[in-house]
């Protein structure tokens, strides 16, 4: 296999971005990097969990109720652990940890950023190997620098995201982030054991094939939601309907295909979720600042994803994301025109 060793790193590629700002401080770098550290330390117990005991339950149940896995614990603490030995994180939000978390030390309380992730994705698949993902959302403070970082610093809305990322643990392990300026994919190189440029400025297709929905949720989704998924199965000349249906039941694997290829991902409100499933700090918001970036939209079916103000750490949300085209179509199906 010829591979090209003039293809980017990641630490390579984010100092190449820093050159054409010769003012910032690098601290935004710093932290994808502490990030891509973490993730490589997470894609290592991924790769292997058949082998060893880190498959199962921890025997614990999380803020949300669910089984956490040992996994999903390893993970948390990884991140959480670059990010606190770091020197750009004051503080950090986790899927896995019931509030937010103040380093609170001379050094983080200088730090200009603050984190929320989702340390382990979908991991309700790890025991049946299926790919998995980390989501992460990175906010400047606006509290005061020199003090520890305060719950308004986490709870800004997801417009204000300075940077927002995932990794994809699965055929090969992928880390994914955008910043205004852009979206660019990287794939792990386990020779060099670096995250490499595969996929340089990403963007989302304005229509494609692909919709992802649990078809098993059906008759609890609106009407105006149900008729959309009835027309994705129609042929229809205009749209390039039927659809193909395609759900993976991991978001960060079905949001990248559609993100890559095109398509529309959608998990609504349903009766017994009326607020809907998906957490709006560290799944909805990150992935929806990185499809717009990309080219896409993405809504909870009544307004736009990165305009609601959060109020709580894990509030939910509905959530449509994906090609513009494929979500305007939706859009008209739902009578909300998102501007
Ligand atoms: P359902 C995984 O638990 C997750 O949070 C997302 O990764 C995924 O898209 C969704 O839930 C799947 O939920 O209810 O369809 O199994």
């Amino acid at each position: 296999m010829n591979v090209n060793r003039n293809i980017l790193t990641l630490d390579e590629f984010t100092l190449t971005q820093l050159r054409q700002f010769p003012t910032a401080t690098g601290e935004l770098s710093r932290l994808l990097r502490d990030v891509a550290l973490a993730a490589k330390r997470v894609n290592v117990e991924v790769n292997k969990a058949g082998l060893v005991d880190i498959l199962g339950d921890a025997g614990t149940i999380n803020v949300q109720g669910e089984d956490v896995k040992k996994l999903d614990i390893f993970a948390n603490n990884q991140f959480m652990g670059v990010l606190k030995h770091g020197i750009s994180c004051a503080g950090i939000g986790s899927e896995e940890m019931d509030d937010f978390v103040v380093f609170d030390d001379e050094v983080s309380n200088q730090s200009k950023y603050v984190v929320l992730f989702d340390p382990l994705d979908g991991s309700g698949n790890i025991d049946v190997n299926v790919s998995i993902g980390t989501i992460f959302s990175v906010y400047k403070r606006i509290s005061e620098l020199g003090k520890p970082c305060t719950k308004e610093d986490f709870l800004q809305p997801g417009n204000k995201q300075v940077a927002a990322g995932y990794v994809v643990y699965g055929s090969s392990t992928m880390f994914v982030y955008a910043t205004r300026r852009g979206v660019n994919g990287f794939t792990l190189d386990p020779s060099i054991g670096e995250f490499s440029l595969s996929h340089p400025n990403i963007k989302c297709p304005e229509s494609g094939k692909f919709y992802s929905v649990n078809h098993g949720n059906f008759f609890q989704y609106d009407e105006s939601i149900r008729k959309y998924i009835d027309g994705c199965q129609r042929k229809n000349k205009e749209n390039g309907g039927p659809y193909t249906q395609r759900y993976i039941g991991s978001m960060v694997a079905d949001v990248h295909r559609n993100l890559i290829k095109g398509g529309i991902f959608m998990y609504p409100a349903t009766t017994d979720k009326p607020k809907g499933k998906l957490r709006l700090l560290y799944e909805a918001n990150p992935f929806a600042f990185i499809v717009e970036v990309a080219g896409g939209l993405a809504t909870n079916g009544k307004q736009r994803i990165l305009d609601i103000q959060p109020t709580e750490l894990h509030q939910r949300t509905a959530l449509f994301i994906g090609s513009r085209l494929m979500m305007e179509e939706l859009e008209t199906f739902t009578g909300t025109k998102i501007k």
